[in-house]
């Protein structure tokens, strides 16, 4: 249900020029708190040659340079903190995949802010005051098991801690607790989805009605499906480390639109990945943050690596949406010099009845040829013969709507890796040239 007026935030009931104003006011004072405290912006600003005195106006943000993942790998574990580690009350890091993990710390201030900004998203989910949430992102250092439980308590609902795996046990308490919203990866949703019905129970008999998902890319389609499969509201929601955490930006169940980018904690920008330059709204690019009000770990013009583009508010007209997000610079396959995201194959996989989105990419090389081949699970309960007739069909429609010719391999029923988390869907098999 779209939450009423009177259940807002204040700040999320402000106009447009109201938001910005109070945007440039604490941009200003963010500026000054990362210069004064962090050596690394105060060398970046004095070599870029910019001073807080310079942030005159929203624009001038432009003025002040990047920050990026070598930036916090270089002062690793904790060069970029702005206050002394007294103040910090909480730690976070997320995995990296190559080198040193990402860390990022909290202030008692951070923390609170940032469950009311979970509160609010899961409030824009349709979730209230006295529902059940089942939290299914991982506890421990990453930012979503932790950052969600928080938020789920300060909305005055009540918090499962189910934390990542043990599928069956997830399926068993769902079935018991009978909770009203979940949070998790929508890929480990689907992964619950089958456990349930390996468990005899139909996936839309059970007590859940909204499904707030995020920590990695996934496409409209897949919400249908989820939506579908389910027979609940799949809302998106937005977040990274760096920036905070899940919640930086979220879908409002009514609009399902794209997330709206809570905008009095968060400037958002969308810049040419290459040259740098700031886009207009509306032009797709690489999404970039500073944050507002955050006091241990201010972030300056930090480079997501996110591609998406800028959108006027709908269900909080002061409030910018992102378009939903559906890859990242890194995730980008080039195969023989053609682009492809994996979302864009997710796209043509949901449109064929035959086959399940459980699949994986893997590239493979011989001599200088480059091949990708997507290994699919078919439908159980339909035809082999007519399943594998599906794949000739997928391979004919990434022909044709990407540009590549892929070969696809047909698996049985769960013959695939399941998700646990963040799904890991690319695997690269080429020697290093
Ligand atoms: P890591 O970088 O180790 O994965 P994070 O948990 O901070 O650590 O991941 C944040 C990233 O996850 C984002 O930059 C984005 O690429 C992805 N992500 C998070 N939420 C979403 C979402 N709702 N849609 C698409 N991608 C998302
Ligand atoms: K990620």
């Amino acid at each position: 249900a779209p939450a009423a007026a009177d259940e807002l935030d204040p700040e999320e009931r402000l106009s447009r020029a109201e938001i910005e104003a109070l945007q440039l006011e604490r941009l200003q004072w963010t500026v000054r708190h990362a210069y004064e405290n962090v050596p690394l912006y105060r060398r970046k600003f004095d070599e870029h040659g910019v001073h807080p005195d310079d942030i005159q106006t929203l624009a001038d943000v432009a003025k002040l340079p990047f920050t990026t993942k070598a930036d916090l790998r270089e002062t690793y574990p904790f060069g970029m903190f702005a206050v002394p580690m007294e103040r910090v009350a909480r730690i976070h890091a997320s995995s990296g995949t190559t080198g040193r993990p990402t860390v990022v710390g909290y202030t008692h201030g951070d923390l609170d802010r940032w469950a009311s900004l979970i509160a609010r998203s899961l409030r824009a989910s349709g979730v209230r005051p006295g529902m059940k949430v089942h939290n299914a992102y991982g506890y421990g250092l990453f930012t979503g098991g932790l950052g969600a439980h928080a938020g789920i308590e300060k909305l005055g609902a009540t918090v499962i801690p189910m934390s990542g795996g043990q599928t069956a046990r997830q399926v068993q308490l769902i079935r018991d607790f009978e909770p009203d919203a979940i949070m998790c990866t929508p890929s480990y949703l689907l992964t619950i989805a089958d456990a349930m019905e390996e468990a005899g129970i139909d996936p839309r008999s059970t007590s859940l009605k909204v499904a707030i998902l995020g920590a990695e890319p996934w496409t409209n389609e897949m919400r249908r499906r989820i939506e579908e499969k389910l027979g609940i509201d799949a809302v998106d929601i937005f977040g990274l480390s760096e920036v905070m955490g899940p919640g930086v930006a979220n879908e409002t169940v009514e609009t399902k639109d794209g997330p709206h980018v809570w905008e009095d904690h968060f400037l958002p920008e969308v810049i040419d990945g290459e040259t740098g330059e700031p886009l207009p709204d509306g032009e797709k690019g690489e999404l970039v943050f500073t944050s507002l009000t955050k006091e241990a770990f201010p972030v300056i013009r930090y480079r997501t690596r996110d591609l998406t583009r800028l959108l006027p508010g709908t269900a909080r007209p002061g409030m910018r949406r992102i378009e939903k997000i559906t890859g990242r610079n890194d995730d980008m396959i080039i195969l023989r010099g053609v682009n492809v995201f994996p979302t864009q194959i997710e796209e043509l996989v949901l449109e064929i009845e035959h086959l399940t989105p459980h699949f994986i990419l893997e590239l493979t090389r011989t001599g200088h040829m480059d091949d990708m081949t997507v290994r699919i699970e078919r439908h159980p309960d339909l035809p082999v013969d007519a399943c594998q007739a599906a794949t000739v069909v997928l391979a004919g429609k990434i022909k044709e709507f990407i540009g590549s010719s892929v070969k696809v391999k047909l698996e049985e029923p769960g013959a695939l890796p399941r998700s646990e988390g963040k799904y890991k869907r690319v695997y690269d098999l080429r020697e290093p040239r």
